[in-house]
């Protein structure tokens, strides 16, 4: 797929916020400095889309950013990131979970793990609830660039022990590094497959 064109659209702060839109989306999440800026402006390849932070936490909307005028990519706020402010951090997730659960135009949701760690407590909750309100999403690991190719090798067999142990099988599986560029095309074709899916409808 030839990205023509990536234009920010709209940030939302609220669920209600979030303009209504026909186009399909496709919506990155993950913990705090994961890298999904980095990975969204490294997708989008059209220079700086979204902002990539030095400092953890730093999204606290929801923004939009629509490809080619025909579909959209969102980047979530970071889960995980220990707000100060409780009620802060209360409204991030529900903004989240009000998203997640309620987006019509919701194609799928691409979970950003960093592939130089096992897996996390929190990415492992936030799969589980993901399979259990039967949003569909996949994985996508960052910055594999870091560690070594059996590092991540390892890290990634342990996310598919996780899902065996739960008896459900994994999800698709994306290596990816926004400084490289791997995966790239890789995330690009599913995209274009979802697409071309959803016209056959
Ligand atoms: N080496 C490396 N660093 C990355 C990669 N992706 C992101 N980073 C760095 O990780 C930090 C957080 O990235 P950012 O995209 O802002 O993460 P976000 O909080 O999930 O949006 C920044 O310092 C990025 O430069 C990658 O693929 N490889
Ligand atoms: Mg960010």
């Amino acid at each position: 797929m030839t990205i023509r064109s990536a234009t920010f659209a709209i940030s939302a702060h609220t669920f209600a916020q979030c303009p209504e839109s026909e186009l399909p989306e496709f919506a990155f999440i993950g913990r705090s400095n994961v890298g999904k800026s980095s990975l969204l402006n490294r997708i989008a390849g059209k220079g700086p889309l979204a902002k990539v932070s030095a400092t953890p936490g730093h999204t606290k909307m929801i923004n939009f950013y629509t490809i080619n005028g025909e579909w959209s990519l969102v980047d979530l706020p970071g889960y995980g990131f220990a707000q100060k402010d409780l009620a802060d951090r209360e409204r991030f997730q529900q903004l989240i979970l009000d998203y997640l659960g309620g987006r019509e135009n919701l194609v799928s949701v691409f979970v950003l793990i960093d592939s130089r760690h096992p897996p996390q407590k929190l990415d492992l909750e936030f799969t589980r609830w993901l399979l259990m309100e039967d949003v569909p999403f996949v994985l996508v690991f960052t910055k594999t660039d870091k560690p070594s190719a059996s590092e991540v090798k390892k890290n990634v067999q342990l996310f598919t022990d996780t899902f065996a142990e739960l008896g459900i099988s994994p999800p698709r599986m994306f290596l990816t590094s926004s400084e490289t560029g791997a995966g790239r095309i890789e995330l690009l074709k599913f995209i274009q497959d979802e697409l071309a899916a959803l016209e056959e409808e």
